[in-house]
C-alpha cells in the first residue's frame, strides 16, 4: 500500500481519471481516494515510479506521500 499526494484531484471525475491511469499500469490495482486530503491509497504490484509516470501523463503530477 502506497500513499500518493495528488494535489490537482478535486472531484469524482478526477478520481475516476486517476484510477484509470493507475489501472492502465496495473489492471488489478485498487485505488482509494481521499478527495478532501488530495491523497490516494494505492494497492498495486506496480512500482511507485511507474504509477507516478502514469499520473503525470494523465495530467495529475503527484508525489509519494510521506
Ligand atoms: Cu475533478
Amino acid at each position: 500500500m502506497t500513499m500518493f499526494n495528488v494535489p490537482d484531484m478535486t472531484c469524482g471525475h478526477c478520481e475516476a481519471t486517476v484510477t484509470k491511469a493507475i489501472q492502465g499500469v496495473d489492471q488489478s490495482a485498487t485505488v482509494k481516494a481521499d478527495l478532501a486530503a488530495n491523497k490516494i491509497e494505492v494497492a498495486s504490484t506496480a512500482g511507485s515510479e511507474a504509477i507516478l509516470a502514469a499520473l503525470d501523463e494523465a495530467g495529475y503530477p503527484s508525489s509519494v506521500a510521506a
